[in-house]
């Protein structure tokens, strides 16, 4: 194991995982009795996903699961970080739960904890029921009661196998990417919709925290993941400078400043104020957001480097809740992963100080994915070389313990991601996985990089030589 990292071992207690999300691995769509998600609607739709890709097979973990969970075992994590789709436990979006469905849940937990693995079970990973959809979907308040029947159904069923519990993972996509730049699914492109969306997304983790709590059973630990970026100006000028704060409302404040600080972000009115009212708010939503958290999930991959971009359209009627006048323009120094996104590892250790920094009861902190996708190949050996990927969680790695030293408070590391997945509107031809898929026979290839993953975790333990 090589690093250009100063070695220090991680705490005994620190947490080691990989992730990986239902759409985006289990196929098997139509299996025991599974309804129908939006990403299932808008995959089909022509011209949503790069060659019309969708999951309806996938990696098909849905039947290779316990091949999976020995991928898993052999890599050395002691956590893994999966979601639950909301369809295949309410096929409608309501009701009792669906139990071939829930079966297969309880499978893969029981394997995992055979195997010595500690499972990380996320509620929402963007599959919603098509049928939700169609009333409404996240604009519409109903659907957060609905999230917390859904969350309390799934609680109730594993609750004595698991004990992490994750609401919602990456609230800012499901709102902003489905319904306000329309790049996931439904794949709107709204303003009053969009900031609806985000605002009931928030109450439904409130109310599914709660409903959770009160029937616990045991030490569950309840979180949610945000996808976090150290949004920064590109230049000096204040131009710059202001379209960075409106980014920074958009990607972090939106959600950060309710869930961890109570508060509604202060810019949010200024920016938003022509394309909604803000009706949808009820008098004591802030206080149901903010419930106390055991963890903060955080997913990071890059920095934004914002500059003033006017919008082409500034029609408020036609503007949507993601036209701020900003754009995204990384430094042309910085590398690149297979996603264009820039590789700056010390931006991750800027956002954690900065989130200890600026809220006071900070939960604990899990980074919960981080990762990279780049063009690997299977050689003429039969091995997939991903040195790039190698370098890019080295680095990650080393800032985590950086910003450790500077007092945050992270106690756990999962990488994206355990194998080669559908990257949603990309579809397979990016790949972010440990484990190579060749998707002609969905062998599974672990790639140089689970290797070293398994050997960096290992010298890493309190007892390694
Ligand atoms: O693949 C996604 C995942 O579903 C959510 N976080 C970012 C990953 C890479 O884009």
């Amino acid at each position: 194991m090589s690093s250009d990292y100063e070695f220090r071992k991680f705490p005994e207690n620190f947490k080691w995982g990989v992730s990986t999300a239902a759409y985006q691995i289990e196929g098997a769509v139509h299996e025991d009795g599974r309804g129908q998600s939006i990403w299932d609607t808008f995959s089909h739709a022509p011209g949503n996903t790069a060659r019309g890709d969708n999951g309806d097979v996938a990696t098909d973990h849905y039947h290779r699961f316990r091949e999976d969970v020995a991928l898993i075992r052999g890599l050395g994590v002691g956590s893994y970080r999966f979601s639950v789709a909301w369809p295949r436990i309410q096929p409608e979006g309501h009701g009792p739960a669906n139990l071939r469905g829930l079966d297969f849940y309880q499978r893969l937990v029981d394997e995992l904890l055979g195997a010595g693995v500690e499972p990380w079970l996320t509620l929402y990973h963007w599959d919603l029921p098509q049928a939700l959809e169609e009333r409404g979907g996240w604009r519409s308040r109903d659907t957060a009661e609905r999230f917390a029947d859904y969350a309390a159904l799934v609680h109730d069923a594993l609750s004595d196998r698991v004990t992490w519990w994750t609401t919602l993972n990456e609230p800012y996509c499901s709102a902003f990417l489905g319904l306000a730049t329309g790049e996931h699914a439904p794949g709107a492109r709204e303003g009053h919709g969009a900031l609806a969306a985000a605002h009931h997304l928030m109450v439904g983790h409130g109310l599914a925290v709660q409903a959770m709590r009160a029937q616990r059973r045991g030490e569950e630990k309840f979180g949610i993941t945000l996808n976090l970026s150290d949004v920064r100006p590109a230049s000096a000028d204040p131009a710059d400078r202001s379209a960075a704060e409106r980014l920074d409302l958009l990607q972090n404040r939106a959600f950060t400043d309710p869930i961890l600080g109570g508060t509604w972000p202060s810019l949010e009115r200024q920016v938003w104020s022509e394309i909604s009212d803000f009706g949808f708010r009820a008098p004591d939503d802030l206080a149901l957001i903010r419930q106390p958290l055991d963890f903060l999930g955080v997913n990071f991959y890059c920095p934004s480097y914002t500059k003033f971009a006017p919008t082409a359209e500034p029609d408020p009627e036609f503007r949507s809740a993601a036209d701020i006048d900003a754009q995204n323009v990384p430094p042309a120094e910085l590398p690149r992963t297979a996603m264009g996104w820039p590789v700056e590892p010390s931006a991750l250790t800027r956002l954690l100080c900065r989130l200890k920094d600026e809220y006071r009861e900070l939960p604990p902190i899990y980074i919960t994915e981080n990762g990279a996708a780049f063009r690997d190949v299977i050689d003429s050996t039969g091995a997939v070389l991903d040195p790039e990927r190698i370098e890019f969680i080295d680095a990650h790695v080393g800032e985590t313990q950086d910003a450790m030293a500077k007092g945050v408070d992270v106690r756990g590391y999962f990488c994206w991601s355990l194998l080669d997945n559908f990257e949603w509107s990309y579809g397979y031809a990016k790949r972010f996985g440990l484990v190579y898929v060749d998707y002609d026979d969905l062998r599974r290839i672990p790639k140089a990089s689970y290797y070293w993953y398994r050997d960096m975790m290992r010298a890493h333990r309190p007892d390694a030589p």
